[in-house]
């Protein structure tokens, strides 16, 4: 094992380099010698001047996240002692940034006296997506920098800018195309050499003063920014230590700041953020997949399809830079697509989210046709085609007559037999499932279905893919629905008789956005339209009373202004409907249903435990490798509040044997098999061993 860190001398000037695989945290190990290697050199008088650099692919990515909640986050020194200790030298300091200085890591650039990076080099504070607040003056020390306002931002969303916009923003002082080193260690030497006073980041107050002199514009910024994250205890947190900093001298503001960090690395959302955060990479970890397996090169990808999920889909590649080829039946269809992933680039450009030129590349990357043979260049060919197996099946035998061997075939299929279809071909070992979800071009979940014959490149090929254009992916095994919808069946099986027993929708939804969805279920089958439900239920042969009577009566949701609720000409608020509360009324009558009051518990008992109680079966049957992973695809997919953890984490804290118990209270009194609780959760509930423990060894 190399040592964490190491000093060497480029003349008066030493170089600490750090050295702590894979992203350089900031673990005990590291923090022990380089306290020490800082403070004799701050005492040695043969060194003018300091750099800090990093080994290896990355500047330190911040603090060791596995150490948290284990004593030795606690033990000294710290990473505050680290940054006081560069902020008590009276010689210059530099951070030579390389990859991502993200948070601690950012925070300990922050206290040397400057930094210079690579050109490649990220920037961020993304504390706020492990629940947290940057803890080691973080928000003291980045709004000294660039100004209060653009340092929030920053912090609030968690996400990385570049070293352009570090450059323009004042957070860097220089930015170097090559030999980083070379060029931090003048730039330490120039600056002994002119001797000019070195003031620490901590003493500069004048990005502060705009600010503090109009504390209300500030306010009512922040109060903007947190629109989105009601919820969340930490964004909040993060705007009130930036202000304390405006408000407050600097020592107290960083006391303060340390003591918000303390609550938040203790408390619940926090804890659920980060088994989110090891969940997602435990999620690409896939049995028989592993590093030997080179993912086959895809250089261009075809897309059948140029529909609302084609074109979303097409989109999804062509934004992380893969040229794309997009099919359509018929000339009108294929322009109307193109034309639509046009208007959208062309909206996120008026939105400011999105820079001409790049749309133009985008643009410039997508080729249309009506003929299946210029899809033979492609190495991946997905078809987002109508949901029927005869019509699926048809396009994949087109797609195999023009396909070059080893070509990757995809499905977008979001309930079919993957390996129904992939028996279909002659080569079903190249055939796999690329469930996106709509918007495809936003949602960042992937479930990658891994057939029966699926080959483990293939599968190589879906995660690299995933990762090129920013996914999440998920590999699942087959089943109807596969994890993702196959639980929303289960999570909407009481919907209905919920309202003809006495709930009514707005009351069910509030249960819902009170637990943190961002919508309930009835208003967001409004959103997505009532009539694809019930076009699908007439297809299978299947009612839903309410919904069926609203979809007659023309309530289609918001595109019609009426369907489980009313809404105003232009506007997406749903207002609870009395005709809607009448015809519930109706139809229970109709049945014979004597309606009651409904307690919240119990909406929460009859859609999100039967959903658990699937969860549990597909990992039961090896259709999701781990628990963690189902996590993954509810909060990625379908907006299980992220300070939850998703589904089977938040189960294990409401407690299993609660949820089997009250699951078995229901199947006694319904029958219903949703409620029938699965042989694994019984196991975990009655032996306290966790769902993820249990299954961990035994995936598909
Ligand atoms: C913080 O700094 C608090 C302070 O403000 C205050 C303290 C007092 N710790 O993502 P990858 C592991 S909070 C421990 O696949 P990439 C990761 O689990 C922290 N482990 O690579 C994985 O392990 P494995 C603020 C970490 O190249 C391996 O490294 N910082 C940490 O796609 C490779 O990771 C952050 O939130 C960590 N901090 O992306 C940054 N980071 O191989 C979090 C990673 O066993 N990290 N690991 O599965 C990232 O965003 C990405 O990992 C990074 C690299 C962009 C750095």
């Amino acid at each position: 094992m190399t040592e964490a860190v190491t000093v060497t001398r480029d003349g008066d000037i030493a170089i600490v380099t750090l050295d702590n695989p894979p992203v350089n945290a900031l673990s005990l190990h590291l923090r022990k010698p380089l306290h020490e290697a800082l403070m004799a050199l701050r005492d040695d008088e043969a060194v003018r001047g300091l750099v800090l650099a990093c080994a290896g692919r990355t500047f330190v990515s911040g603090a060791d996240i596995t150490e948290f909640g284990t004593p030795k986050a606690l033990e000294r020194p710290s990473l505050p002692d680290l940054i006081a200790a560069l902020e008590s030298f009276s010689k210059p300091t530099v951070a030579a940034i390389h990859g991502t200085a993200l948070g601690g890591g950012l925070e300990l650039a922050m206290g040397c006296h400057f930094r210079v990076a690579d050109a490649g080099a990220r920037f961020g504070l993304p504390e706020v997506k492990l629940g947290l607040l940057p803890g080691a003056g973080g928000t003291q020390r980045l709004p000294r920098l660039i100004g209060p306002m653009q340092a929030l931002t920053l912090i609030v969303s968690g996400n990385p800018i570049g070293s352009g916009d570090a450059l323009a923003a004042g957070l860097v002082e220089a930015v170097h195309d090559e030999a980083l080193l070379a060029n931090a260690v003048a730039f330490a030497r120039a600056k002994a050499d002119k001797g000019a006073a070195l003031v620490p980041v901590s003493r500069r107050e004048d990005k502060l003063a705009e600010a503090k002199n109009d504390l209300g514009g500030f306010d009512a910024a922040v109060a903007a920014l947190l629109k989105k994250k009601r919820g969340l205890d930490a964004p909040a947190r993060c705007a009130q230590s930036v202000r304390n900093g405006l408000v407050m001298p600097f020592e107290e503001a960083l006391a303060t700041e340390r003591q918000y960090f303390v609550e938040l690395v203790q408390g619940e959302q926090s804890r659920a953020q980060r088994h989110l955060f090891f969940a997602e990479r435990e999620a690409a970890k896939v049995d028989g997949v592993g590093k030997d397996v080179a993912p086959r090169a895809v250089k261009r990808v075809g897309v059948i399809g140029a529909g609302t999920m084609g074109g979303g889909i097409a989109m999804s590649f062509l934004n992380g830079g893969v040229p794309v080829t997009i099919l359509e039946v018929n000339r009108e269809a294929l322009d109307r697509g193109i034309a639509t992933i046009a208007k959208n680039y062309d909206i996120s450009v008026k939105r400011g989210s999105l820079t001409e030129g790049a749309r133009d590349k985008r643009l410039g990357l997508l080729t249309g046709t009506t003929d299946y043979a210029d899809l033979a260049e492609c190495d991946l060919i997905i078809e987002a085609v109508f949901e029927e197996m005869a019509i699926k099946k048809e396009v994949f035998a087109k797609i195999e007559a023009v396909a070059r061997p080893g070509t990757v075939l995809a499905s977008n299929t979001s309930y079919l037999d993957i390996d129904e279809i992939a028996a279909s071909t002659g080569r079903p070992q190249d055939v796999v499932g690329l469930h996106f979800f709509s918007p495809a071009n936003i949602m960042r979940l992937l479930e990658i279905v891994r057939g029966g014959k699926t080959a483990p490149d293939v599968l190589a090929t879906a995660l690299s893919l995933a990762r090129r254009i920013g996914k999440v992916p998920v590999v699942v095994g087959v089943c109807h629905g596969f994890v993702g919808n196959r639980m929303l069946a289960a999570r909407s099986a009481e919907l209905e008789d919920l309202l003809l027993e006495g709930a009514a929708p707005q009351q069910v939804d509030k249960v819902f956005t009170d637990f943190g969805w961002p919508m309930g279920p009835f208003a967001m089958g409004d959103l997505a339209g009532l009539d694809i439900g019930w076009r699908n239920r007439k297809a299978l042969g299947k009612t839903a009373a309410i919904a069926d009577a609203l979809c007659e009566q023309g309530r289609f949701g918001q595109k019609t202004g009426k369907g489980f609720y009313v809404y105003e000409a232009g506007s997406r608020t749903p207002t609870p409907d009395t005709e809607v509360d009448t015809l519930i009324t109706e139809k229970a009558g109709e049945r014979g249903i004597e309606r009651r009051d409904i307690a919240g518990d119990e909406i929460t008992e009859r859609t999100l435990y039967p959903m658990i109680n699937e969860g549990a079966k597909i990992l039961q049957e090896g259709i999701a490798a781990r628990a963690s992973d189902i996590d993954i695809v509810w909060v990625n997919g379908y907006g299980f509040p992220i300070g939850k953890g998703g589904p089977m984490y938040w189960a294990e804290s409401e407690g299993l044997a609660k949820i089997v118990e009250r699951l078995e209270f229901w199947h006694a009194r319904t029958g219903k098999e949703v409620f029938k609780p699965a042989a694994l959760l019984k196991e975990a509930a009655a032996s306290g061993i966790s769902l993820a423990a249990l299954r961990k060894g035994k995936a598909a």
